[in-house]
């Protein structure tokens, strides 16, 4: 269901920048799931480029009961632009989620006006994609911005009018890492990598796919997915803070 969209992605990937394979940790790749009654077949992708330093992307196949396809693009660490987070869900027809945002790294005032303000006329475009559902995992104010595109449109929508919103949120982004200025500040950067591993801790810790991960790939390879190659700079929260 959400293929077009993983290729639309790659496309534009591979077409605007200088991509390198970025290891995925062995195992972690690629599994497939017999238990119960459907196959289950997760695969992921990553890559780096001088302007990104992580580009994510991760596709769960389950035929009619789940298709997931889950991004994060993490900008280089001289850039303080938001992360481009894609989470798109299908739980058969009748259970579709989808999410698309300019993740903030920050939530101050001046930082919004610079970096989220510049999303809303398109999101004004496409307000319908936008239905102010409750987050029951997240908090909407930390590493969410106001004009996310979250919504449960049926199949149709998703493909004849969520997927232009897709390109055009896309598109955006790419303007948005263009037009931004290089930080060379030491003590600036810092704060930007401190921001990026809090994002991981942040989403490590509520990620609301580890019981799915967990149902179809068992607990111990969950666990490691997560933190291991989707949140990687997260630390699990057995571990003690000393050696964090
Ligand atoms: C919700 N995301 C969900 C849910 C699942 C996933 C199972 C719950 C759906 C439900 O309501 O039943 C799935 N999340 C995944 C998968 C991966 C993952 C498969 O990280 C990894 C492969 N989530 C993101 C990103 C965004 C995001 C990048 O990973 C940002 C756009 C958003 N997902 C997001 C939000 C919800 C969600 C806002 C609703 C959660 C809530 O209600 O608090």
């Amino acid at each position: 269901m959400y293929k077009p969209f993983l290729e639309y992605l790659e496309k534009e990937l591979f077409s605007k920048f200088d991509l390198r394979s970025r290891p995925i940790p062995a195992g972690l790749e690629a599994n497939v799931s017999n238990r119960g009654k459907n196959k289950a077949t997760i695969q992921s992708w990553c890559y780096e480029c001088a302007e990104l330093r992580k580009i994510r992307y991760t596709y769960i196949d389950a035929g009619a009961t789940a298709q997931v396809f889950n991004s994060v693009i993490y900008p280089s660490y001289h850039y303080d632009i938001p992360l481009l987070g894609i989470d798109l869900l299908s739980f058969g027809e009748k259970k579709i989620l989808i999410v698309l945002d300019f993740q903030p790294l920050f939530q101050e005032e001046s930082y919004l006006t610079k970096y989220i303000e510049p999303m809303r006329w398109k999101r004004e475009e496409y307000n319908d994609l936008a239905q102010n559902l409750e987050m029951r995992f997240y908090d909407a104010n930390q590493y969410f911005s106001k004009y996310l595109l979250f919504a449960r449109p049926d199949a149709e929508t998703v493909k004849n009018r969520f997927f232009q919103a897709y390109k055009d949120y896309i598109s955006l982004y790419w303007e948005m890492l263009e037009k931004a200025k290089i930080i060379q500040t030491k003590g600036e950067i810092q704060k930007i990598v401190k921001a990026q591993k809090d994002y991981d801790q942040y989403s490590a810790e509520r990620d609301p796919a580890s019981g799915l991960f967990s149902s179809y790939f068992g607990h111990e390879w969950s666990e490691k997915f997560l933190y291991e190659f989707l949140f990687e700079d997260a630390v699990p929260l057995g571990v003690p803070t000393s050696t964090r």
